[in-house]
């Protein structure tokens, strides 16, 4: 009975510090993608809150790639999805994310892709 209390006090506060940490990203990080996606998918480890979340990618040059406000996907509330405004060209691209996870946290981060 003790034992069990303690594990589920265990796994509560190890809930409660978890942040929304990048799970996994559509175009994969270091991927080269046969062709420009129609949207940058990005999955965490918590839910996140979408008005303070987003995310910004710019090409080999340093210039910003225009991109839609990245929305929260409305059945996966751990999931930001940022819709490309128009085809990527060949090349090497940086995406710099940073969320706001329903816990408070902040977190951030970057990787790169390239497409053919
Ligand atoms: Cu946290």
């Amino acid at each position: 009975m003790l034992f069990a209390l303690a594990l589920t006090a265990a796994a509560f506060s190890q809930q409660a510090s978890a942040h929304a940490h990048l799970k996994s990203q559509y175009p994969a990080a270091n991927a080269h993608a046969e062709a420009s996606p129609q949207a940058l998918t990005l999955t965490f480890s918590e839910d996140i809150e979408p008005a303070f979340s987003g995310v910004e990618v710019t090409d080999g040059n340093q210039k910003a790639v225009p991109l839609a406000k990245a929305e929260r996907a409305p059945a996966q509330h751990n999931q930001l999805i940022a819709p490309l405004q128009q085809p990527l060209t060949s090349g090497q691209y940086l995406v710099n994310w940073h969320v706001l996870s329903v816990d408070g946290h902040k977190t951030k981060g970057n990787y790169t892709f390239s497409v053919k």
